[in-house]
C-alpha cells in the first residue's frame, strides 16, 4: 500500500470545495489515513517547494499557499500515489481534462486548487514535513474486503 500527501489548497478551501473533493477520494476507495486543516507557514512553504525555488512563478506560489488555510491529507491505497495524480488531472485547470479534479473545479492558469505528491520519494518526504508522530493513523475500513479483492492474501 501506497500513502500520499495530498493538500487542498487556499482556493479550494475558500471556494468550499473541500468536501467535494474529498468524496472523489472516497469514493474512488482510497483511504483517508490523515486529515488536518492547518495554515502553512513560510519556512514550511519554502521546504516543501524548494525544488521551484529558482522557477519564476515561485514568490507567488509561496504566497499563494501561505495566504489562507489548507486541508492536507494522507491517502492510502495500492498504487495510489499515481491514481491520486490522475485523478487531480494537469497542473491547470484550464488544460486538466473534463473528469478530473482540475479539469472539473477550476479554470486558472495559477491557483489549481490540489497538490498531490509525484513519486514514493516525494511522498514519504511531504508526508513527514505536513504530519507529525502518531497524526497519520493505521486504522482498518470496515469494508475494506469490497474495496480490495483480498481473496489471494493480498489486496488485489
Ligand atoms: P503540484 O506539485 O502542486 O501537485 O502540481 P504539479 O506537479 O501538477 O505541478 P508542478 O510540480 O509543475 O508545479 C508545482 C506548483 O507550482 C505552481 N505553478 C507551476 C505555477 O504557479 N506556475 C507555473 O507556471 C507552474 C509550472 C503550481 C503547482
Amino acid at each position: 500500500m501506497e500513502t500520499t500527501l495530498i493538500i487542498l489548497k487556499p482556493d479550494a478551501v475558500q471556494r468550499g470545495l473541500t468536501g467535494k473533493i474529498i468524496s472523489r477520494f472516497e469514493d474512488k476507495g482510497l483511504q483517508v489515513v490523515g486529515m488536518k486543516l492547518m495554515q502553512i507557514s513560510q519556512q514550511l512553504a519554502a521546504t516543501h517547494y524548494e525544488a521551484h525555488k529558482e522557477r519564476p512563478f515561485y514568490p507567488g506560489l509561496v504566497k499563494f499557499m501561505t495566504s489562507s488555510p489548507v486541508v492536507v491529507m494522507a491517502i492510502r491505497g495500492n498504487g495510489a500515489i499515481g491514481i491520486a495524480r490522475n485523478m487531480m488531472g494537469a497542473t491547470f485547470g484550464s488544460k486538466a481534462n473534463p473528469g478530473t479534479i482540475r479539469g472539473d473545479f477550476g479554470v486558472s492558469n495559477s491557483f489549481n486548487l490540489i497538490h498531490g505528491s509525484d513519486s514514493p520519494e516525494a511522498a514519504e518526504r511531504e508526508l513527514k514535513l505536513f504530519f507529525g508522530a502518531g497524526e497519520v493513523l493505521n486504522w482498518s475500513r470496515a469494508g475494506e474486503v469490497w474495496v480490495y479483492d483480498m481473496s489471494g492474501g493480498k489486496a488485489e
